[in-house]
């Protein structure tokens, strides 16, 4: 994955569909070359009008064809995203006419950029760390303001700062009890301000990964299954949080057969909400089956759980069966629908668990139920969209292991055990937090982290 740097790479990157406009960029030390051969300027030359748009025509470097009118910039080495050479050619936003465009490009001797290639040389040549390449594609896929927030927070480098200052307290340490192994005769370690650091560094990366739920929810989006026995009003309570008609509502049980995924924006938090066929015992034929199977994995890969029950008739044996199965899920929500009929149901078969009674086909109660999710899955509003919070599992798992190796290494230098062990174990500790921002990372790790970008970025 780790290719030269010294070749020029070139992409579409803004999306293949209809638009205003188009952008087909290069990067890399013959970018301004390749351009020119295919880029000829209305008057004056790319070269000179450095970091301004020109405009012109995107021709065929060979047969000399006219491809499309264009503006074209140049941004010369180091000051660019990439900090290489940078061309981009602004072309109208058709597909066809961006690939003829880019096309001419690879002829004149780029090479197609892969997936976040350009953000890989961003950081390779030191312009932004691992965490902030992250969030370049966390902003791109931001679908809230939350997220967004959380996002430019981190590319702004708040979560960096937060790793580097407790990284660099621990190589301090480690410095110091290597120091101390390496000249006994003349360093003593001072055992007791060592343990203290190590002590203040273990909260600061147990607070860190506090963070990292909360961090995570608000950047992937919360996973919401609303679920239930048939007919309670499930899809309704999807139609009303959605504000439309988007699942089909009848009076027969057993309306909903696959699941039906909606996002929606409450308090800047994207709630992603998935509508699911009636869990029985007994469905109607193998489509319903099917059906169940599929709110059961909703279920289980949900955030929050909704479980719906009909205020406006008895409670059923199938009502207690939904209240065992939902009762697995990591938080869930009772709610008690058709409240506009004579209630007949006033509680649940749900303990300890938030009760909002609505109705989805008055829209009483659903604002309620709006600020019952936000609560549901953060449990303060400080939580949404922290500035210096782990945003992924990657970065989740590299503090995780920190804080293993660090908590051993601090109880091996509490027992009073060889401080050779001490020290591997705070080598251990430095490697994984220096992998979030990237000073430790692997190759294959970069591959991991680079492969999930689109192209063009
Ligand atoms: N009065 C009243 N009727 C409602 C309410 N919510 C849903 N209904 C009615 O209840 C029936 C079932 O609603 P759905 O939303 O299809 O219920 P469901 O849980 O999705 O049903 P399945 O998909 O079959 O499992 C429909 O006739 C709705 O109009 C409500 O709040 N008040
Ligand atoms: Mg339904």
């Amino acid at each position: 994955m780790l290719t030269p740097l010294d070749d020029t790479i070139a992409a579409i990157s803004t999306p293949l569909g209809k638009g205003a406009i188009g952008i087909v960029r290069l990067s890399g030390p013959q970018a301004l070359a390749i351009a020119e051969s295919v880029f000829r300027p209305k008057r004056g030359a790319l070269r000179r009008r450095k970091r301004q748009l020109c405009y012109g025509w995107a021709v065929d470097p060979e047969s000399g064809e006219l491809i499309d009118e264009v503006l074209a910039v140049f941004m010369p080495a180091p000051c660019t995203f990439t900090r290489q050479d940078v061309v981009e050619i602004h072309g109208h936003g058709g597909p066809y006419v961006l690939q003829r465009i880019l096309a001419a490009c690879l002829r004149s001797g780029a090479r197609m950029a892969r997936p976040g290639e350009m953000t890989l040389r961003a950081f390779v040549n030191g312009r932004i760390d691992l965490a902030q390449a992250e969030a370049i594609r966390d902003l791109v896929e931001a679908r809230g303001e939350a997220a967004r927030r959380q996002a430019l927070a981190q590319l702004e480098g708040r979560l960096s700062a937060r790793v580097r200052a407790c990284r660099q307290r621990l190589l301090q340490c480690l410095a110091e009890v290597e120091a101390s192994l390496d000249f006994p005769e003349d360093v003593e370690l001072d055992q007791g301000r060592t343990i203290e650091q190590l002590g203040a560094a273990l909260q600061e990366l147990q607070a860190l990964l506090r963070s990292a739920e909360s961090g995570i929810l608000t950047r992937e989006g919360v996973r919401v299954a609303i679920v239930g026995r048939p007919n309670v009003g499930k899809s309704s309570l999807l139609n009303a949080l959605l504000g439309e008609e988007r699942a089909i509502v009848t009076p027969v049980p057993g309306t909903t057969r696959d699941t039906i995924e909606e996002c929606v924006n409450i308090s800047g938090v994207t709630f992603v909400l998935t509508d699911t066929a009636g869990l029985t015992e007994e469905p109607a034929d193998l489509a319903e089956t099917i059906g169940v199977e599929r709110a059961r994995a909703a279920l289980a890969r949900c955030h929050v759980a909704l479980a719906v029950f009909d205020a406006s008739e008895p409670l059923r044996e199938q009502d207690a069966a939904v209240a065992q199965e939902v009762a697995r899920a990591p938080r869930m929500l009772a709610v008690l629908n058709k409240c506009d009929l004579p209630v007949v149901t006033e509680n649940p078969p749900l303990d300890s668990c938030p009760v909002i009674r609505v109705s989805a086909k008055t829209g009483a109660g659903i604002d309620a139920l709006r600020e019952a999710l936000v609560q549901a899955a953060f449990s303060t509003d400080a939580e949404i969209g922290q500035e210096a919070a782990i945003t992924s599992e990657r970065q989740k798992m590299a503090v995780e292991r920190a804080l293993k190796s660090l908590a051993e290494g601090l109880e091996l230098l509490r027992a009073g055990l060889p401080l050779d062990v001490v020290a591997l174990c705070l080598q251990q500790t430095c490697q994984a937090l220096g992998e979030i921002t990237g000073e430790t990372a692997t190759e294959d790790i970069l591959e991991l982290v680079f492969s999930s970008f689109c192209l063009g970025k």
